[in-house]
């Protein structure tokens, strides 16, 4: 068993071990994401001052053009992940269209990723996140993207906050480590995180309310009822981080404006449901099981409701009961 304290690396080839036909291949594929977020993680430390050189020269110290952080996460992540030749495609928020780098015609793995989730936050401080999804190269063509939930081999988010937290599961539970940022590791400091079966905290762009189904306002309403208080950041990976540790639900509703909801099932909904259900927590569009879903094409949206199973029993049957 893994202790607390144990380097990201060194838990990635721990776990390689257990399975004496593994090629190996995953874990370097996985650590080229754990790189990529370490340089994030230390430009997002930076940004303020980015942006304040940036405003007065236009250029870094390096000579080099100042990128917004958004494009700058996009882009280490293409680079660093099409450089380890272990992934035959990539998918990004940021890209209209699905990459094959040169150097993965021999990859075993695909990759679907939002680059820094909660954009809004940015510019004022708040945390903001990166989410990956990783699934076997299928036939080779974009369509491999549009495998469903159940197929994801890996999910793992990281947030940028008071500290940089990488989280991940390969579908035998989750996992956290912390950065440490004076040696540059994330070491584990969540084993085997399990979301309360309850909590007292529900999550949602309340702005919305006037345009959500007459279904979905009862049950926040009984929520409140309930004794029940609300956070909303603006970044999803920091709600759900939140609702891992205290229990509760995120939700991300259809409302009159987005008929099919705000967020992406590729890259946003369908990694933080698996992490969420490795938890033993649930993750619904109001009906079915999430993982079941299967986006239409890589930039597909959906309603989400996801949390603890109390929380989305409860959604669930008063989503029945009004029928
Ligand atoms: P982004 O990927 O452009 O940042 O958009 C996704 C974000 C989520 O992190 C968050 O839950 C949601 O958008 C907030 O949307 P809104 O500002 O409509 O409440
Ligand atoms: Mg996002």
């Amino acid at each position: 068993m893994p202790n607390i304290g144990m380097d990201l690396n060194r838990y990635i080839l721990e776990e390689e071990r257990k399975y004496p036909s593994a090629t190996g291949s995953l874990s370097i594929a996985l650590m080229a994401i754990e790189t990529a977020t370490k340089i994030i993680a230390s430009h997002v430390r930076m940004a303020g001052l980015a942006e304040i050189f940036g405003k007065a020269m236009k250029t870094n110290i390096q000579g080099e053009e100042v990128q917004k952080l958004d494009e700058f996460a996009n882009n280490v992540l293409i680079r660093i992940l099409s450089d380890s030749g272990h992934f035959y495609a990539l998918a990004s928020e940021e890209l209209d269209e699905v990459i094959f780098p040169e150097k993965g015609t021999g990859g075993k793995y695909i990759v679907a990723f939002d680059p820094l989730d909660g954009s809004s936050n940015i510019e004022v401080n708040v945390s903001i996140g990166t989410i990956f999804s990783i699934y076997r190269k299928n036939k080779g063509t974009a369509e491999d993207f549009l495998q469903g939930g159940d197929k994801q081999i890996a999910a793992g988010y990281v947030i940028y906050g008071s500290s940089s937290v990488f989280a991940y599961t390969t579908g035998t539970g989750l996992n956290a480590f912390t950065l440490d940022p004076s040696v540059g590791l994330f070491l584990l400091s969540h084993k085997d995180m399990k979301i309360p079966e309850s909590g007292k905290i529900y999550s949602v762009n309340e702005s919305n309310s006037k345009g959500w189904d007459k279904r979905i306002r009862d049950y926040f309403d009984t929520l409140k009822d309930e004794g029940y208080t609300a956070r909303f950041s603006g970044t999803m990976v920091a709600d759900v981080h939140r609702t891992l540790l205290k229990g509760g639900v995120f939700a991300y509703p259809a409302d009159a404006k987005s008929k099919k909801g705000k967020l992406r099932l590729l890259y946003e909904v369908l990694p933080m449901s698996m992490i969420v259900e490795q938890a033993g927590g649930m993750s619904t569009e109001g009906k079915g099981d999430l993982l079941q879903a299967k986006p239409e094409e890589i930039h597909s949206r959906t309603p989400v409701f996801m949390g603890s199973r109390k929380e989305i029993v409860q959604l669930m049957n008063t989503q029945f009961m009004s029928k």
